[in-house]
C-alpha cells in the first residue's frame, strides 16, 4: 500500500486535501487510464455473513477482470481512505465484518481525525471513488426512502451523494425493503438518470422486476458509456445509476418476497431497530426467513453487476481514451 493522490491545482473545492491511498495495481491502472471498477466494502462486513461475503467479493473481482478492468475495493483504514485492497486485506475486513463500523458519506472526514477504520457505503464508496477518478462502481443494490419515511424521515445518504457525485453505479436498483416507488421519485427531484440495463422495468435486488417501469433503457455497455459522457457534458450533472437485474435462474418471486418482507419489518420493528442497523438487520433477516435463498440471489447479483459495471468502465475508456 503506497501511493497517495495529491489533490492537483484547481481541481475540487477550496481547502480540499482529501487523500486517497491506492493499491500499486489501482494506481497504475489509473495513471495509464485504464478501466477501473470500485466495489464497497459496507456489503462486506454489514450486508453479507462470513464466508460468503469474502466469496461474494472474490467473484467479483472475479468478474471484473474477466471483461477487462482492475477491481478496487474502497474503504477506510486506520483513517485512511483507500481504494485497491491486496487479498489478505480483504480478507481480514470480511472476517472483521460488523465489528467495522458502518461509514458514510459525513463520516469520512471524523473517520480521518480520529484515524478510524470504515466499511463504507454507497454514498462513501461514491465520494472516495471519484476523489480518485474511478467512474465506475459496482454494488448490490443502493439505499434509498425506507418504508415509513414520512414519520421516520430513513432516507439513505446514498441518493444525496448519486445527485452530487459524477459516478456511475451499477445496481440491481434499490433493496425491495425500500419503498421503491418513492425512491424513484426521489432520484427523479435529484437529477438521477436511471438506465435500465436490458430491462424498463426498476429492478427490486433479489426480484427481477418491481411492476415499476423506467423510461430509459439501455441493451448494452457501449450504449450506456455513450450517455454517460453526454451527461456528465453537462456541468451540473451527478451520479447515473444503471439497473441492472438479477440473474433469471438465482431471482426470487416477488409475491412471495412481499411477506417475507413484511414479517422482516415487523420484526425490526418490534426489536427497536432504527437508522443505520435498520439495513443490515433487514438483509440478515431476509437470508433466515428464505433459507440462505436471498444469499443466493444477493451473491448472483453483485457478481453480475460487477461484470456489467466493467464492460461500462472498458466502453468509457473505448469512448473517451483521454479522460
Ligand atoms: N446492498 C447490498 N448490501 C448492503 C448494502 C447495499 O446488497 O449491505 C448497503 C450499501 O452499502 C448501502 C447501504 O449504501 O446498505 C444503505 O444503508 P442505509 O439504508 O443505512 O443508507
Ligand atoms: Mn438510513
Amino acid at each position: 500500500m503506497n501511493g497517495v493522490t495529491e489533490p492537483k491545482p484547481g481541481t475540487g473545492s477550496p481547502g480540499c486535501h482529501a487523500r486517497v491511498a491506492l493499491s500499486d495495481e489501482v494506481k497504475a491502472a489509473l495513471a495509464a487510464a485504464r478501466p477501473v471498477v470500485a466495489l464497497e466494502s459496507t456489503i462486506l462486513c454489514h450486508g453479507l455473513p462470513f464466508p460468503a461475503n469474502l466469496e461474494t467479493h472474490r467473484a467479483a473481482e472475479e468478474a471484473v477482470r474477466r471483461e477487462g478492468a482492475v477491481p478496487a475495493l474502497v474503504g477506510v483504514v486506520d483513517g485512511v481512505a483507500r481504494a485497491g485492497f491486496t487479498e489478505p486485506e480483504a480478507e481480514a475486513l470480511a472476517r472483521a465484518g460488523r465489528s467495522v463500523r458502518k461509514a458514510t458519506t459525513r463520516d469520512l472526514g471524523l473517520l480521518a481525525a480520529r484515524h478510524q477504520s470504515g466499511a463504507t457505503t454507497v454514498a462513501a464508496t461514491m465520494a472516495i471513488a471519484a476523489a480518485a477518478g474511478i467512474r465506475v462502481f459496482a454494488t448490490g443494490g443502493i439505499g434509498g426512502v425506507h418504508r415509513g419515511a414520512a414519520e421516520t424521515f430513513d432516507v439513505s445518504a446514498d441518493l444525496l451523494e448519486l445527485s452530487r457525485t459524477r459516478v456511475a453505479v451499477v445496481a440491481s436498483g434499490a433493496k425491495a425493503i425500500l419503498d421503491l416507488p418513492k425512491t424513484l421519485e426521489a432520484l427523479e427531484t435529484l437529477g438521477v438518470p436511471v438506465l435500465g440495463f436490458g430491462t424498463s422495468e426498476f429492478p427490486a435486488f433479489w426480484i427481477r422486476g418491481s411492476g415499476l417501469g423506467l423510461e430509459v433503457r439501455c441493451d448494452d455497455a457501449q450504449e450506456v458509456a455513450g450517455a454517460l459522457l453526454a451527461h456528465w457534458g453537462w456541468p451540473s450533472a451527478g451520479g447515473v445509476l444503471v439497473a441492472n437485474p438479477v440473474p433469471e435462474e438465482s431471482a426470487l418471486p416477488r409475491d412471495e418476497m412481499e411477506s417475507v418482507i413484511e414479517r422482516s419489518l415487523a420484526a425490526a420493528r418490534e426489536a427497536g431497530v432504527t437508522g443505520k442497523d435498520v439495513t443490515p438487520f433487514l438483509l440478515s433477516r431476509l437470508a433466515a426467513e428464505t433459507q440462505g435463498r436471498s444469499l443466493v440471489a444477493n451473491r448472483a447479483l453483485v457478481v453480475s453487476n460487477a461484470a456489467v459495471a466493467a464492460r461500462i468502465a472498458v466502453a468509457l475508456f473505448a469512448a473517451a481514451p483521454r479522460r
